[in-house]
């Protein structure tokens, strides 16, 4: 096949590309490099040493495999570029990474929350637009979210995949309708992936475009057998306060003895899948898309769920260092089950690989690998959901 891959410099990108190229498809990344310029506005770097892209490539190619096409384009703005590109190829199927997807980044100023808005909704409204005028038969794979969900409301209700029967009752009459299930985004980050999904409702309805959604959890691990084969080819690792996603900070917090930072009572209770996994959810969701014509395909992408203190006391007892109760910088709820229906990706032959004390310790001995390549200043979270109330001057005296 013949498939696009936006955002393909990122962490899930990168592995996801190395994955298809492996099998056997011709893939070229798109991506405007934007995520590596994040790291140098916050002073920061990937864990693990990434290389720059065209190393990367060439280093793949000398691995004897396919080698992969690389065009540097801003897909929410660049939109001439990219209906001209969709043109060219041709694709099979374009798979969407290309957001802004750190919840703390979109909250951290105004100018964050404008930027994760322009540039998400834009880049998915040019890629279903371009897709119109070039490709109307190519299959678009999107990474949502879990987070679109919300947390806290279900009170042990099974999240399902997408969609939920309602019935809907006013002015005294009542309709029976399948619906998006009710969004309920818990950061600027999380909201650009419940705008997405209408777009991808628009355009499935009025234009037949062919979309499947997955709603992702967090990702975790860092290597697959791809990003292993050669130095050169290692992918991203995020640990900081922004980027960096919950399980992945505590197995490098462990690595180099630093107290694991739990918000709150750490009883929020998330999706988890690891990034092996991530990679062939996308090959089999390719597989596996709708008809032109047929509703937007909605998947959970996720393997298993924890509370995050739990997940901590798991690391601290294995490795010997603290859990730290800090001041929770998010508004979410303090404590949340998940039940999450995951059954279309197991039947199409998602085979999960669940969290273990082999994984655990692979993670824990690649961020102890580059441990002197941690900035410990850059830990912990400084964004803040909500400012602080202004310390109200006091009153003059009489
Ligand atoms: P990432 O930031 O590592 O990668 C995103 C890539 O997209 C980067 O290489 C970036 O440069 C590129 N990009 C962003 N905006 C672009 C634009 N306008 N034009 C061209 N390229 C652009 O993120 P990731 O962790 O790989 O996540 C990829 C996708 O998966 C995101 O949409 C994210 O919301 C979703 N997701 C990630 C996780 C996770 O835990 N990492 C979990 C659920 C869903
Ligand atoms: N948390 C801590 N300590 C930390 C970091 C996080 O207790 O040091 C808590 C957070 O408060 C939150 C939970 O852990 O309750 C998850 O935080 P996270 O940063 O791991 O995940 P999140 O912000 O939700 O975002 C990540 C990805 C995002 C993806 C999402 C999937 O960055 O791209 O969409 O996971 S999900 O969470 O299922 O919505």
């Amino acid at each position: 096949m013949k498939i696009i891959i936006l955002g393909g410099d990122g962490f899930c990108g990168w592995a996801t590309s190395l994955h298809l190229a492996a099998r056997g498809h011709d893939v070229t990344i798109v991506d405007n490099l934007v995520r590596r310029r994040a790291d140098e506005e916050l002073g920061v770097q990937s864990l693990t040493p990434i290389r720059e892209l065209t190393e990367r490539l060439e280093a793949w190619r000398e691995t004897g495999n396919r080698p992969i096409a690389f065009e540097e384009m801003d897909v929410a703005k660049d939109y001439d570029a990219l209906e001209a590109l969709f043109r060219r190829i041709g694709p099979d199927a374009i798979v969407h990474f290309a957001e802004q997807r750190a919840a703390p980044y979109s909250m951290k100023s105004p100018w964050h929350k404008r930027y994760t808005v322009d540039n998400n909704v834009n880049a998915t409204s040019a890629v279903l637009c371009a897709m119109v005028e070039a490709c109307p038969d190519a299959h678009l794979v999107h990474l949502g979210t879990m987070g679109v969900y919300g947390y806290g409301k279900t009170k042990g209700m099974m999240i399902p995949e997408g969609y939920i029967d309602a019935t809907l009752r006013s002015g005294g009459a009542e309709a029976n309708v399948e619906i998006l299930y009710p969004v309920d985004p818990g950061s600027i980050y999380h909201m650009t992936k419940t705008l997405d999904q209408l777009l991808f409702l628009y355009y499935a309805k009025n234009d037949g475009l062919r979309v499947t959604d997955l709603h992702q959890g967090i990702v975790w691990g860092t290597s697959t057998p791809e990003t292993e084969l050669d130095e050169r080819l290692v992918n991203r690792f995020d640990y900081d306060g922004d980027y960096g996603t919950v399980l992945n900070r505590f197995l490098a917090q462990a690595a180099i003895g630093h107290p694991l930072t739990v918000h709150g009572t750490g009883g929020q209770t998330r999706a988890f899948i690891h990034i092996r996994d991530t990679v062939r959810c996308i090959e089999l969701a390719i597989g596996s898309g709708p008809a032109r014509g047929e509703r937007v395909k909605i998947m959970n992408q996720m393997t298993e769920t924890h509370r995050v203190r739990d997940l901590a006391q798991m690391i601290s007892d294995k490795t010997g260092v603290p859990v730290e109760l800090m001041e929770n910088p998010r508004k979410e709820a303090p404590e949340n089950e998940l039940v999450v229906a995951n059954d279309s990706l197991l039947k199409l032959g998602l085979d999960p690989t669940k969290l273990s004390q082999g994984l655990l310790d692979e993670v824990v001995n690649v961020a102890g690998r580059y441990a002197d390549r941690i900035d410990t200043g850059r830990i912990v979270c400084s964004s803040r959901w909500v400012r602080p109330e202004p310390v109200q001057p006091p009153l003059a005296a009489e």
